[in-house]
Formats: C-alpha cells, sequence, structure tokens
C-alpha cells in the first residue's frame, strides 16, 4: 500500500514537470512565430534596457533584387545613429534572400556592438480573407497594408522604401510621432511641391490626399491606432472600388484612404523624402535644415542622370564600420563629385551634407593641439 501511493505520488510530480516543460516550449515558439505559424530569425538581445531610450522599429520590405539596397538602407540607418539609440530592424523577405540579411546582420552587430536587433519575416497575409488577398495583389507591393496585423507586438514603426539613405538620425524623425495629434495615426510627405509638376493632379482618376497627394517611401505608422481604426477593413473596399484605376499600387490606395480620412495623416516636409524631383528641373523643397532621408526612386541611386544620388548610394557601401565616417564618407563624397556639374541636384552637394557636416567632423592631427 505504501509503495503504491509512493509510485502515485512519483507519476504525478513527473507528469507536472513535464507539463510545466511542454509549456515553457510552446510558450518559446509561439513567440518567435509570425502570423502564418512558419519561425521567424530572430537576433541579438538588445543591450540597452533603460527607459528613456526607447526602441525604434524600422522596417522594410525586400523583394528581388531589392535586397542590397534594403541592406545599404539599414547600413546608413546605424552610421548616422550618433546618440546610439537602439534599433531594431524589421525585415520582411522573400524566403530566398532571408539569409542573406542574416549573414549581413549578424556581422554587422559584431562591428556596432550590437547597437540593433533584427527580425525577418515571411511575405504574409492575413488570416482572414487569405485566399482574396492573394489573388488581388503581387506579394511584394502590398505587404506594408498588412503592417498592423502582421506586426501585432509593435506599437509604431518607421515603414522606409528599399531605395531611401538616411543623411540624418532615426531618432531625428522618430521624433515627429510627439507631434501627431489625437487623431492622426500615419505621417508622410507631399508627393509634389508644385502643381505644374505634380502627377496625381494633373493624372489620377481616383481620389488623393490634399492638393497634390502623398508619397509613401517613407511613412511613420502608429500600428496601435491604426489597428484601433480596423485599418484593413478599410482597405479591402478601397481596392475592390479602384483597382483598375490605380498606378502606383499600394500608394494610390494610401492616398484614397486618406483623402476620405484626412484628419488621421500627418503630413511632414520634403527634406524626410527627398526625390531627384525636387531637384533636377529647379529647387523645389527648401530643407533649411538639410536633407534627412534620401529617396532613390526610379533608380536614381544606379543611373548617373544626377550623379549625387548615385555617390551617395556608393560610398556608403564601400564605407567599414569603424572607420571614419568624416573622411571615408563626407569627404569622399566632396572629392568625388565633379564641379561644376550640369546636373542641378548636385550643386545642392551643401544640403545633402549638411547633417552629417554637423555631426562628423575632421579629426585632429596627431601632434597638433
Ligand atoms: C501610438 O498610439 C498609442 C495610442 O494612442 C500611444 O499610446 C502610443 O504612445 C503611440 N506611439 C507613438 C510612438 O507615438
Ligand atoms: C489633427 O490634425 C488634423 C490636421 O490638421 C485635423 O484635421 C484633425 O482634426 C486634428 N485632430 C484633432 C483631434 O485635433
Ligand atoms: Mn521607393
Amino acid at each position: 500500500m505504501r509503495t503504491r501511493a509512493y509510485f502515485l505520488f512519483l507519476a504525478i510530480t513527473s507528469c507536472l514537470l513535464i507539463w510545466y516543460y511542454i509549456n515553457q516550449l510552446v510558450d518559446r515558439s509561439t513567440r518567435t512565430q509570425d502570423m502564418s505559424g512558419r519561425l521567424i530569425l530572430a537576433g541579438g538581445v538588445t543591450k540597452f534596457k533603460d527607459n528613456d531610450r526607447t526602441e525604434i522599429s524600422l522596417v522594410v520590405v525586400a523583394c528581388n533584387e531589392r535586397h542590397n539596397e534594403a541592406l545599404n538602407m539599414l547600413k546608413s540607418a546605424i552610421m548616422f545613429n550618433h546618440n546610439r539609440t537602439p534599433l531594431r530592424f524589421v525585415v520582411i523577405a522573400e524566403e530566398k534572400l532571408k539569409i542573406n540579411f542574416m549573414e549581413k546582420l549578424n556581422d554587422w552587430q559584431q562591428l556596432t556592438d550590437r547597437v540593433f536587433t533584427y527580425e525577418i519575416h515571411s511575405l504574409t497575409f492575413p488570416r482572414a480573407n487569405k485566399n482574396e488577398w492573394r489573388k488581388l495583389f503581387k506579394p511584394c507591393a502590398a505587404q506594408r497594408l498588412f503592417l498592423p496585423s502582421l506586426l501585432s507586438h509593435l506599437d509604431a514603426v518607421l515603414y522606409i522604401d528599399s531605395d531611401t539613405i538616411f543623411l540624418s538620425s532615426v531618432q531625428e524623425i522618430w521624433n515627429l510621432f510627439r507631434q501627431f495629434n489625437a487623431s492622426q495615426f500615419a505621417g508622410m510627405a507631399p508627393e509634389h511641391e508644385d502643381k505644374n509638376a505634380g502627377w496625381y493632379n494633373r493624372f489620377a482618376r481616383h481620389p488623393y490626399y490634399g492638393d497634390l497627394g502623398v508619397n509613401s517611401g517613407v511613412m511613420l505608422m502608429n500600428l496601435t491606432r491604426m489597428r484601433q481604426f480596423s485599418w484593413q477593413d478599410h482597405i479591402l473596399p478601397i481596392y475592390r472600388e479602384y483597382r483598375l484605376r490605380l498606378v502606383w499600387g499600394d500608394q494610390d490606395i494610401l492616398n484614397v484612404l486618406f483623402h476620405y480620412h484626412p484628419d488621421r495623416l500627418y503630413v511632414f516636409p520634403c527634406e524626410w523624402n527627398y526625390r531627384a524631383d525636387h531637384c533636377m528641373y529647379m529647387t523645389v523643397c527648401d530643407a533649411p535644415d538639410g536633407v534627412k532621408i534620401i529617396h532613390g526612386n526610379r533608380g536614381y541611386f544606379h543611373k548617373q542622370a544626377q550623379p549625387i544620388f548615385n555617390l551617395i548610394y556608393t560610398t556608403i557601401e564601400e564605407y567599414t564600420f569603424g572607420t571614419d565616417v568624416y573622411k571615408n564618407v563626407i569627404r569622399t563624397i566632396e572629392e568625388s563629385l565633379m564641379l561644376p556639374s550640369h546636373s542641378n541636384c548636385d550643386k545642392l552637394l551643401d544640403k545633402f551634407l549638411y547633417d552629417p557636416r554637423k555631426h562628423f567632423k575632421k579629426k585632429p592631427i596627431d601632434g597638433m593641439t
């Protein structure tokens, strides 16, 4: 009788232990699964615990040959993060590109004393209406429309196109969230500054935001508020109604949405999304404190039409972490630009280097005081 009670006790404790252990495992794996149930790859543990240094999340979607651009953008975010704000990179990528991102980002974590963490997600559509979404959009183009549900663990993100480069600290644009009033949940820059050159006011066959529309390449998103607004429930009807008239894909959908909900959008000035359109004919973007984020849309980083776009891109690409930014970036750009140039954008060299020059100075030569 005694031994039977003893075995019963043993059996129950083992069961409890096993149950506890399994729970722990399940708990841990659900935390690293994305919406589609596939495992996401997460790297690094953030080193920063003090509360005044909130982590900043940067989201980029990368398909096809876009992954080099995306990596270069993330590299610039690290380089100009002069106050070492903790960063979280959220990369949403095709399966075949994931390993490239992982290798590069792991490397950079070592070289930058883990100033950033990262997570890599699969391209994912929401469970509800999954098949309908899949049929309606090319996978990469519309991914950002689903960020509020895909990134349910995040309060807010900066969504940024892969064809962009930071020339200022991410903290600076993130601070614009503080300017949002109670109803605003997104921030974007105007598509154009000038009615004569505007695309939406001349060609669009659907409603758009304001006088000239907005450009979606750089977008602050308060995901919490977007979820409260039931964001996705607004997207599908817009798509159904306007899909045959959309030219610029998800950017047009955003323009339609904010046409009907202008109180939800905070419009920030053009220096946060600076494109060749702003300088190629004449300067239409003041950028009084310099260009903060440069957007090489329509391939300007990869052609010589406005050489400074390509020069900035390749100089960042060739930079090695840990080396002198003043010498290897600022001086290199100054010395490589052939002036006088026939390109109007090249003439604005001082606008492009305004912020980097402020934070990275020439190092005093040894032996001199
Ligand atoms: C986003 O909105 C929520 C709800 O209003 C707010 O608590 C949160 O601080 C906002 N996030 C940012 C980064 O502004
Ligand atoms: C926030 O600002 C927008 C644009 O100025 C405005 O339309 C909206 O009414 C404001 N919302 C609140 C709650 O003040
Ligand atoms: Mn772009």
